[in-house]
């Protein structure tokens, strides 16, 4: 088995002290940034996603995930710094406004960084305007949105209408998600992108950064 996929495996298990080990080694091998972030770190991070999808895993597995790629990000990050890699994308992420709930949103984060994406937590009972003023700040391309009330769904429609009176529709893109939002909801309040769970709506951040 390469160091790449020993990597990718030992991430997948929560080896944190192993996958900042083999990140070192990686590197003093020669080994690129590049290729030790996607072929390692991200592809590990890739299959918990898709396991945590198809209830094969579930949130205590995939927060330790999460916890070895951190480690290892943080041998990997002057190495990627100095490759000058762009990020993927990048998404804007918080639960909206009189919600404090943020499990989900914390999973989102973790599946949005496994696939390469730059992601700015604003945290939890988020405003429209500072979802929006920070996605504009930070030229960010996403507002991924989190509720987990009934009563506070509503407030994703104020950041639809928020990103349009601001004039950024076009180039922001906004997707929400939570336990009672609905493809149906994303529909009826104008949302460009449902998502049923997090490793989902990473899919769905990627492929529309790429677009
Ligand atoms: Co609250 N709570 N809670 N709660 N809580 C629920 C949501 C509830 C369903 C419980 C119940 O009554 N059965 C209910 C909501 C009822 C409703 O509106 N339909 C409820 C209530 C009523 C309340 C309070 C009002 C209780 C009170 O004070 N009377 C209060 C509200 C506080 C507030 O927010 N203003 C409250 C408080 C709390 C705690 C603080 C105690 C705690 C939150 C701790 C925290 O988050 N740090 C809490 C918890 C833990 C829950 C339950 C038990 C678990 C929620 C959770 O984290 N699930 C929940 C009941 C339940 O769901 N069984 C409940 C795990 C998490 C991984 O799932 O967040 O759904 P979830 O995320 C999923 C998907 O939804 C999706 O991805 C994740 C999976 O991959 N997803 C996204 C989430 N966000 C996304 C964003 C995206 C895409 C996908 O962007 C694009």
């Amino acid at each position: 088995m390469s160091i790449l996929s020993e990597m990718s495996a030992s991430l997948q298990k929560g080896k944190a002290n192993d996958v900042k080990e083999m990140v070192q080694t990686a590197l003093s091998d020669g080994l690129g940034a590049k290729e030790i972030l996607e072929e390692g770190l991200l592809s590990g991070m890739g299959i918990v996603g898709a396991k945590f999808k198809n209830n094969e895993v579930f949130v205590p597995e995939v927060l330790i995930a999460a916890r070895a790629m951190n480690a290892g990000m943080e041998i990997l990050k002057p190495a990627l710094a100095s490759a000058d890699l762009e990020p993927k994308g990048k998404a804007v992420v918080g639960t909206v406004k009189g919600d404090l709930h943020d499990i989900g949103k914390n999973l989102v984060i973790i599946m949005f960084e496994g696939k390469g994406i730059e992601v700015i937590d604003v945290g939890t009972d988020v405003s429209p305007e500072v979802f929006v003023e920070t996605a504009i700040k930070e030229g960010a391309n996403i507002i991924a949105c989190s509720a987990l009330l009934t009563t506070t769904m509503a407030a994703m429609k104020e950041v639809v209408s928020t990103v349009q009176e601001k004039g950024v529709a076009d180039k922001i893109t906004v997707m929400v998600g939570g336990a009672p939002v609905t493809q149906a909801f994303c529909d009826t309040i104008g949302a460009d992108y449902y998502a049923a769970d997090a490793a989902t709506a990473s899919e769905g951040a990627l492929a529309l950064s790429k677009s």
